[in-house]
C-alpha cells in the first residue's frame, strides 16, 4: 500500500489556512490542533473499549437525566483539558457539565473563543460497538477579552459559530470541521498518528436517496411529517428514488453519512419529547453550520436551526438536516402543519 506523503496533515492545513488570512493570530488553529489532540486520546479508549473496564456506566446521571458512560467522562476530561491548556478558549459548555465552565486563568481570559460540545455523542451504543462521535462548537466570545467569559458568549445564535465540526470514531476516525471557508474531512493515519486530508471542499449533494429517522415515533410526529415520509416510502427511479431509510441511532454517523453521500435526517418534536431530544447548542447547531456551509439546509421545521437564539446551554430543538432539495420539499409538506 503506497501513501501518498503529499497530504497535508491536520495542523499542515490549519497553518496554511492561517497564512492566507491576513492579521490572523493562529489562535483558531491552534483551538483545532488542540481538538485533534483530545480526540486522538479519546480514539484509543474507543477503540479499546470492551477489553479494558471503560465500558458501562459510570453509576451518575448527567443534566440529560441520562446514564453516564465511563466513556462519556473519560472524553468530557479529555476535551476539556486540552481546552483549558490551551491558548485559544476562556471556557466550554459541555453536555456533560450542569453549566458553563469558565476557565479564569490569565491566558484564558485573554483567549478569544469559547466551546461548546458534546464529547461522546451515541454513548448508549458503545457496548454494541456502534460508530460514535465528538461534536463541538467555537464561537468568538462577546465579552471583553482580557475578563473571565460569560454566558453571553455561549448563548449567541448559531449563525455566529466562527468553526464546527465532529469526529466521529467509526471504520475509520476522522475528524470533519467548517469555517465559513468550505469544510473539509481529515482521516487518522494511524501509521504517523496524524488526522490527514483525506476530503478536502466536502459538499453535500443537493440530492440523496438516503431519509434518516426514528420510524418507532412515527404516530407522533405531525401530519405533514408523516407525510413526507410516506413520500420518501413512495420514491421511484422516476422521482428520483427509490429511497433508502438508514438510521444507527448515533447522530454523528447518521450525518456524516447523509452529508457525504446526500440524504435528509429528521428528529421531530413527539408527545414524550414536546421540545425535541438532541440539543441545540452542541448537536444541532455544529451540524446546521457545517451541513450549511457545504451547500444543505437545517430548520427545527419552523425556522433555520442558525437563527435560533438560545435561552439556556441545554436547551433541545427538533432537527431536520440536509440535502437541500429533499429539504424543501419536506418543508412544502411541513408548512400544511403551520
Ligand atoms: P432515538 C444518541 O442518544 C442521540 O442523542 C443521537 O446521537 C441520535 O441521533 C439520537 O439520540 C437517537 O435518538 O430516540 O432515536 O434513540
Amino acid at each position: 500500500m503506497i501513501i501518498n506523503r503529499n497530504i497535508l496533515t491536520l495542523d499542515e492545513f490549519t497553518i496554511q489556512q492561517l497564512r492566507q488570512i491576513p492579521n490572523a493570530t493562529g489562535e483558531l488553529s491552534s483551538l483545532l490542533r488542540d481538538i485533534g489532540l483530545a480526540a486522538k486520546r479519546i480514539n484509543v479508549e474507543v477503540n479499546k473499549a470492551g477489553l479494558v473496564d471503560i465500558l458501562g456506566d459510570a453509576g451518575s446521571v448527567n443534566v440529560q437525566g441520562e446514564d453516564v458512560k465511563k466513556l462519556d467522562l473519560f472524553a468530557n476530561t479529555q476535551m476539556v483539558g486540552v481546552l483549558k491548556h490551551g491558548i485559544s478558549c476562556a471556557g466550554v459548555g459541555s453536555e456533560e457539565l450542569d453549566d458553563f465552565v469558565v476557565f479564569d486563568d490569565e491566558i484564558s481570559n485573554n483567549s478569544k473563543y469559547v466551546v461548546l460540545m458534546d464529547p461522546l455523542d451515541g454513548s448508549g451504543n458503545i457496548d454494541v460497538n456502534v460508530s460514535i462521535g465528538t461534536i463541538f462548537s467555537v464561537f468568538r466570545r462577546v465579552s471583553e477579552q482580557g475578563t473571565p467569559c460569560t454566558q453571553a458568549d455561549f448563548l449567541q445564535a448559531g449563525v455566529r459559530q466562527v468553526a464546527a465540526g465532529y469526529i466521529i470514531y467509526g471504520s475509520s476516525t476522522m475528524m470533519v470541521y467548517a469555517t465559513r471557508r468550505g469544510v473539509n474531512g481529515f482521516t487518522l493515519d494511524p501509521s504517523i498518528g496524524e488526522f490527514s486530508l483525506s476530503h478536502p471542499n466536502i459538499q453535500c449533494p443537493p440530492s440523496g436517496k438516503f431519509y434518516s429517522v426514528n420510524h418507532g415515533n412515527f404516530f407522533q410526529f405531525s401530519e405533514g411529517v408523516r407525510k413526507y415520509i410516506n413520500v420518501c416510502q413512495q420514491k421511484t427511479v422516476e422521482t428520483g428514488g427509490p429511497y433508502s431509510q438508514r438510521y444507527i441511532g448515533s447522530m454523528v454517523a447518521d450525518l456524516h453519512r447523509n452529508l457525504i453521500k446526500g440524504g435528509i435526517f429528521m428528529y421531530p418534536t413527539t408527545k414524550d419529547k414536546p421540545a425535541g431530544k438532541l440539543r441545540l447548542l452542541y448537536e444541532a447547531n455544529p451540524f446546521a453550520f457545517i451541513v450549511e456551509v457545504a451547500g444543505g439546509k437545517a430548520t427545527n421545521g419552523k425556522q433555520r436551526i442558525l437563527d435560533i437564539v438560545p435561552t439556556e446551554i441545554h436547551e433541545r430543538t427538533s432537527l431536520f438536516i440536509g440535502s437541500r432539495n429533499m429539504m424543501e420539499e419536506l418543508e412544502s409538506y411541513i408548512d400544511e402543519d403551520l
